[in-house]
Parts: structure tokens; C-alpha cells; sequence
């Protein structure tokens, strides 16, 4: 049963959002979750039920199979083909109109790898764990365009004849330099921190959070639950995104 949040705390949220010169929102899977991708959370579904992200989402575990771990991947980049944003990417996106309007800033760092942020009208200012569209060559600088994600067979680079991966972060990889430096310059240059559906637990992202908090930052929070970032919350919203955000904005 989820519980709603209360007409104050919802009040209390867009009174920030109103205050805020520069609104920007933090997001994990739980964004994407009510367009019909599944969170890390909610484990692997149907034929991928024996693995474990672990076993699939590794530099390891590319290396053991990469014709299997392309597969997880071709199908995830399919299914994200077939869903829409939902009502929470929508809000964001007509926020960052009305703020842009008014001569306000608002941006975006998403944990996540799909484009739904992007598919309702936002910018998107980092994406932190890259991009299940559009892979990359994983010796030279070659990306591919998006729809070859979608390729049956795992291509060979044009340029090098080397292997085509995710352009993915795999978890022991680094992140993006340029990505984590956007990241951290939307969060720490923000007046206001708006997380949504992140448990908090995949770091070094789950730390930016943190470059806001100890700036003084207010910070709201959207998940149903608490998550390891609720206590750094000025406001929890226990409640989703499709449903929040738009009762917010
Ligand atoms: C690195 C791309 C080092 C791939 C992803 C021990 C302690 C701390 C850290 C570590 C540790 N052991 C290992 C590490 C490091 C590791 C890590 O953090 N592990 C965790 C699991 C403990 N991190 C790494 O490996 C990172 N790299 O550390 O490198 C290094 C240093 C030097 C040199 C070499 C290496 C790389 C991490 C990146 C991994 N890649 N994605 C892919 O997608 O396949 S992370 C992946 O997890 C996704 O990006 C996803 O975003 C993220 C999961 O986190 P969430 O987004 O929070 O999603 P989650 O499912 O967890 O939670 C969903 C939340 O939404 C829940 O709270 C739920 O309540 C809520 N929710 C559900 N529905 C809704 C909702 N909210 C709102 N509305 C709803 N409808």
C-alpha cells in the first residue's frame, strides 16, 4: 500500500520549486519505472531470470560471453523502443519550460541509460552510467548510431574491425569525466535538489547528493520508500514519480 504524502509536504515541495533560481533533479531507475522498465531493484524478469546484474552488467562478465551480454543489452535497447515517458518526465520537461520562460535554470543527471528524459523534451545535463543506445567501439573512439544497439549479431567496428560494446558504465568501470563533472556542477551550483527513484546504494553517483547537502542545499526526495538518501531530505515525498511530480508542478 503506498503511502500518499501529505497536502502540506506537497505544498512545501512546490513552494521550493517556485523559490529555486536553479531546480535540478537527480534520477534513478525508479523514474523509468512506471513506463514499464524495470528498476535494479526489481531483478532480472523472464529469460534473463537466472542471471544476476552482477553477471551481466561487468567488464567479467562481457569478457566471459559477450554474445550474452549484448543480448540483455539488444533486448533492453528493444523494449525501451517500445515505451513512452511517463507523466513524471513529462512534468519535468513542462518545468524546465516555464523556468527557462522566466530566465531559471533547470538540469538534469540521470543514473539511468534510457532517453526518456530526453523523449518528453528535457535536456539532459549528465548521464552518469551512459547509454543502452548507440554502442562503442571498445578499443577506438568509434560510436555507433542508436538503432545499432538493436543489432542481432554483436557488430564489429567499421573503423577497427574491434568488438562494438554498451556504451554502458559496467559496474568496477569509472565513470564518464565529462559526465561526473556536469554532475557535479549542476549539483553543486543548484538551489534546489529535487531525487527521484534512486535506492541511493550504486556510488560514486549515490554521492552527489551529498555535494548538495553540505552546501546547504534544500532537497526534496520522490520514492515510495526511504531509500539511503532520505535522510539528507529536507521533504520526502513517499509516493512515485508519475504521481508526484506532476501534483508538484
Ligand atoms: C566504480 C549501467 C570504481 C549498466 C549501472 C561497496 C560499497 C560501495 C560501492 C561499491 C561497493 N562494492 C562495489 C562498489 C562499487 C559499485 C557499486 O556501487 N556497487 C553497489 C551495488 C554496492 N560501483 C561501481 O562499480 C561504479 N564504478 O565504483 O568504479 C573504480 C574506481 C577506480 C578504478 C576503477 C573502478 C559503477 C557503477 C555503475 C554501474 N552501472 N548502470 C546497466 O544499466 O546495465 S548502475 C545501475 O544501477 C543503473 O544505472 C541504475 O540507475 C542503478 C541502480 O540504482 P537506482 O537507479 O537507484 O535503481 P534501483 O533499482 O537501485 O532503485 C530504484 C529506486 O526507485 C528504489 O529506491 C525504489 O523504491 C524506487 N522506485 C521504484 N518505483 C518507483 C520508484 N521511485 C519513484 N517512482 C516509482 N514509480
Amino acid at each position: 500500500m503506498t503511502v500518499r504524502p501529505s497536502r502540506a509536504d506537497v505544498a512545501r515541495a512546490a513552494e521550493l520549486i517556485r523559490d529555486a533560481e536553479h531546480v535540478c533533479f537527480f534520477s534513478g531507475a525508479g523514474m523509468s519505472a512506471e513506463s514499464g522498465i524495470p528498476t535494479f531493484r526489481d531483478g532480472l524478469t523472464g529469460l534473463w531470470e537466472n542471471y544476476r546484474p552482477e553477471d551481466l552488467a561487468t567488464p567479467e562478465g562481457w569478457h566471459r560471453d559477450p554474445d550474452l551480454v549484448w543480448g540483455w543489452y539488444r533486448d533492453r535497447a528493444t523494449r525501451l523502443r517500445t515505451v513512452q515517458p511517463n507523466a513524471g518526465h513529462q512534468a519535468i520537461a513542462e518545468l524546465g519550460r516555464r523556468m527557462r520562460a522566466d530566465g531559471r535554470r533547470v538540469s538534469i543527471v540521470t543514473q539511468n541509460v534510457d532517453d526518456l528524459h530526453e523523449r518528453a523534451g528535457s535536456m539532459v545535463d549528465a548521464h552518469l552510467h551512459g547509454s543502452l543506445l548507440g554502442p562503442r567501439c571498445e578499443f577506438c573512439p568509434y560510436r555507433g548510431e542508436p538503432d545499432l544497439s538493436l543489432a542481432a549479431v554483436r557488430p564489429s567496428c567499421p573503423k577497427c574491425s574491434s568488438s562494438l560494446r554498451p556504451n554502458v558504465v559496467w559496474f568496477g568501470e569509472v565513470l564518464p569525466e565529462n559526465e561526473w563533472t556536469a554532475a557535479s556542477a549542476a549539483i553543486e551550483g543548484c538551489s534546489l535538489l529535487v531525487i527521484i527513484g534512486t535506492s541511493g546504494v550504486v556510488h560514486p553517483a549515490a554521492g552527489l547528493p551529498m555535494l548538495a547537502a553540505e552546501a546547504g542545499t534544500p532537497i526534496v526526495e520522490v520514492n515510495p520508500v526511504r531509500s539511503a538518501l532520505t535522510d539528507l531530505a529536507t521533504v520526502h515525498l513517499p509516493s512515485t514519480a508519475a504521481a508526484a511530480l506532476p501534483d508538484i508542478i
